[in-house]
């Protein structure tokens, strides 16, 4: 009884039956890290303005997380799905450039 080959799932209807494993399998998608980088020309108002307008913080924050750039060279400013975190990196790169400031930001994967 137990000694036929295996039919790979085709069955004698020529059918082919697959067992669907169900299990906790779901892939949640990659977050990135958003990141600022210190440079010697953007001024400080300027960057606070930035944390402010693109990632939602309020004044004091952004204060404190410019600080935290200025004097570690670099801080993760959100973490956001790809196409989210694309966005920001345009946005606040195409705002640095309209205004002529050297600011730079990146995106990096978790
Ligand atoms: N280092 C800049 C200054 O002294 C300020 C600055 C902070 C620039 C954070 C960029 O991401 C930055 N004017």
């Amino acid at each position: 009884m137990a000694d036929q080959p295996d039919d790979g799932g085709v069955g004698d209807d020529g059918d082919v039956s697959v067992v669907l494993d169900t299990r906790s399998k779901t892939k949640r998608p990659p977050l990135y890290k958003v990141m600022i980088l210190n440079d010697d020309y953007t001024p400080m108002e300027f960057v606070v303005m930035v944390l402010e307008r693109f990632f939602g913080m309020t004044h004091a924050q952004a204060f404190e997380l410019m600080l935290t750039v200025h004097k570690k060279g670099v801080a993760v400013v959100g973490v956001f799905s790809h196409e989210i975190a694309e966005t920001k990196v345009a946005q606040v790169m195409d705002f640095a450039r309209r205004h002529q400031h050297p600011l730079q930001c990146t995106m990096e994967k978790e």
